[in-house]
């Protein structure tokens, strides 16, 4: 007799079951969700499914209900998958151990773990930042929160003392959960230290818990600090989980602007766990058995969402990495799929463009037979990229999933369904059930002709919404519910096909004023980009003693000899003017061998612009980069603008 089970029901296996669920999603969301969120274990059930009003703006999902995040990412497994491994762990160097931990052990350790947050004086509301590696423990430390009730905000581990700071203050946490240090290919971060530095401006850190995972030897401040293994030795493997209430926070996280402070997007806890399942469930079609890496970092919405919480809750084997792409080799992403037979993989455009600038021998040596599905999320994938990663490393039979979705979206808002619904190169296609998205004019009026191009908004209220901005509601309302009357703004435009497919353009927000013409900068980079020779570019603007701003372009070829780049320059000017018009051309095109990229893949215009307005001076806090030495090399090759 096949065994039930409850969250496969959730699933959708076939386009017109997608379409129908889409339809019904639309016509009676609350019926929707309702039917959706039965599926998970609940303490008590909601009184109503959803009640909203985007004019304050405030949005709840289950309200009345209670449950424990926890209980449904752990103890619900226990039964079916005690034994089978929840995370599989690969450390950063491959010569080390490998460590597996199952739902039965990770239920015990995160148990253990939320005794000592207790011990240590940490309750329901309290905040805790976590400020660590890519180990298990980063995992434990998040569930032990949430277990708890706790509201944790993760600081990506490669963010300076500065950052930290910041981020800690802000949502004025309690306590601090770090390391003495983390290994990252050949660097080794002093966490601990960078704590130090950044504790010394947050009085509210009662306590720091650190995990030993170098040896190297770090400051000690008695009192204050304890170490990770003294704590959980003797405490108890059981834990009954807090009973939270559907809208109670369960986590902060830091995502910034173009300007201001980083914003702290603030999620609930029942709305996020039933919307992070169900898009994991359905948009990867991670079946029993099957290997999920995701290889982003959990300081990163999408290890939230996609590393823990989702693949969790749906009671998958979820790889953590703890290590870079271009260590030991260019191939390690690859080495680690064969070794682990990863079935799913799932990574960012700019990883996938810095690897395919190296030999595909790197990539045939290792066996990727058992690859089923990939995924790619963080920006818009340009068509090569699309197809290198297609033909190379899904060797045209793994359907690629373009996953278009936010910090404060909680979870994946646009995106084909793997194998299910049709995908389309560079197009991240069709909005999942509940998600009523639509493309706006200049003056906020839906374009509701079949193909348009505009700016993308969503009209209806989804579960994993953020709720708020961490003690700033004004300007939550300001940055989302503002641009368009009862509409969440997320800030990207996109384009539509005849068959409603949605192809994320970019940022809507990077705009340059040039000779009194507002000028969108993602549409120039989108047009320089259609050079055959281009990889990539980032366009911005600096003053100009006449037009008021000029546009200065950095661009990555294929080729890089002065001759083929002088033709190319022209040829790209003529590209910009065809395509969007004369006032359009880059005033200065500079030829560039990589562009600064923050860890989720964005490009760092803030640096860009300065470089660009000879401000290379006081380039500010560089420590958020993927590629801090760029900068210097960028700095080097600049074109004299003044
Ligand atoms: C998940 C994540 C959000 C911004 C978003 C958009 C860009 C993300 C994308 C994409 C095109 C995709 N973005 N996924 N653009 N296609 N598949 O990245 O969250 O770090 O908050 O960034 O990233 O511009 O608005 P976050």
């Amino acid at each position: 007799m096949k065994r039930e089970r409850k969250l496969d029901k959730m699933v959708i296996t076939s386009e017109a079951q997608y379409k129908e669920a889409y339809k019904k999603s639309v016509e009676d969301p609350q019926a929707f969700w309702a039917g959706i969120a039965e599926n998970f274990q609940w303490h008590k059930k909601w009184d109503r499914v959803l009640s909203y009003d985007w004019s304050v703006p405030e949005t709840k999902w289950f309200e009345g209900g209670k449950l424990n995040i926890t209980e449904n990412c752990l103890d619900r497994h226990l039964k079916e998958r005690g034994q089978q491994t929840a995370i599989i762990w690969e450390p950063n160097d491959p010569g080390d151990d490998v460590r597996k931990i199952t739902y039965a052990e990770l239920h015990e350790y995160v148990c253990r773990f939320a005794n000592v947050l207790k011990d240590n004086g940490i309750g329901k509301g309290d905040r805790v930042c976590i400020y660590m590696p890519m180990l298990i423990e980063l995992t434990v430390a998040v569930l032990a929160c949430a277990r708890v009730g706790a509201i944790h905000s993760v600081v990506f581990a490669g963010f300076s003392a500065r950052s930290l700071a910041t981020r800690i203050n802000d949502s004025q946490c309690k306590m601090l959960i770090t390391a003495d240090g983390g290994f990252r290919g050949t660097k080794n971060i002093p966490l601990k230290e960078i704590a130090d530095e950044a504790l010394d401006h947050c009085p509210s850190v009662e306590n720091v818990i650190i995990y030993k995972n170098t040896g190297q030897s770090i400051e000690w401040v008695s009192e204050r600090d304890h170490w990770w293994h003294l704590e959980t030795r003797n405490a108890s493997p059981e834990f009954t989980a807090e009973v939270m209430d559907a809208e109670d926070p369960l986590f902060i996280l830091y995502t910034s602007g173009s300007t201001g402070n980083p914003k702290g997007m603030v999620h609930s806890c029942a709305g996020y766990m039933v919307y992070t399942t169900y898009t994991f469930k359905n948009v990867f079609q991670y079946k029993d058995g099957d290997i999920y890496w995701c290889t982003a970092d959990i300081g990163w919405i999408t290890g939230h969402s996609y590393i823990i919480y989702g693949p969790l809750a749906a009671g998958a084997t979820t790889l953590m990495f703890e290590g870079i792409p271009s260590y030991p080799d260019n191939g390690r992403f690859w080495e680690v799929c064969a070794k682990h037979k990863v079935t799913h993989f799932y990574t960012a455009p700019t990883a996938i463009r810095a690897l395919e600038k190296h030999p595909v021998s790197l990539v045939e040596k290792h066996d990727l037979s058992g690859l089923k599905v990939l995924g790619s999320v963080g920006e818009p994938i340009n068509r090569e990229a699309w197809m290198w990663y297609s033909k190379h490393i899904g060797k045209d039979k793994c359907p690629v999933v373009d996953t278009w979705w936010q910090t404060e979206t909680g979870g994946i808002l646009i995106s084909s369904l793997a194998g299910v619904t049709r995908q389309k190169a560079t197009f991240a296609t069709l909005p999942m059930p509940g998600i009523q998205a639509i493309l706006l004019d200049n003056e906020g009026k839906e374009l509701k002709s079949d193909t348009a191009e505009g700016t993308l908004a969503i009209k209806y209220p989804w579960p994993s919404i953020a709720r708020t901005i961490y003690g700033d509601h004004d300007r939550y309302k300001k940055v989302y519910f503002s641009a368009f009357k009862d509409h969440y703004f997320p800030g990207d435009g996109a384009l539509k096909d005849e068959e409603g497919n949605y192809r994320i353009t970019g940022r809507v927000d990077d705009v340059v004023i040039v000779s009194g013409h507002n000028l969108g900068t993602a549409p120039i980079e989108n047009a320089i980009n259609e050079h055959e020779m281009v990889v990539e570019s980032a366009v911005v603007g600096y003053p100009h003693p006449i037009k008021g701003n000029a546009l200065y372009a950095y661009v990555i070829t294929y080729s890089n000899t002065e001759e083929a780049n002088q033709k190319l320059e022209d040829e790209i000017k003529g590209l910009v003017a065809r395509t969007i018009g004369a006032i359009a051309k880059p005033e200065e095109i500079q030829f560039v061998p990589g562009l600064p990229k923050t860890r989720s893949g964005k490009i760092m215009r803030r640096i860009l612009r300065k470089v660009a307005s000879g401000e290379c001076e006081n380039l500010g806090d560089t420590s958020t980069l993927l590629n801090p030495d760029i900068v210097n090399e960028i700095i080097s090759g600049k074109v004299n603008t003044n």
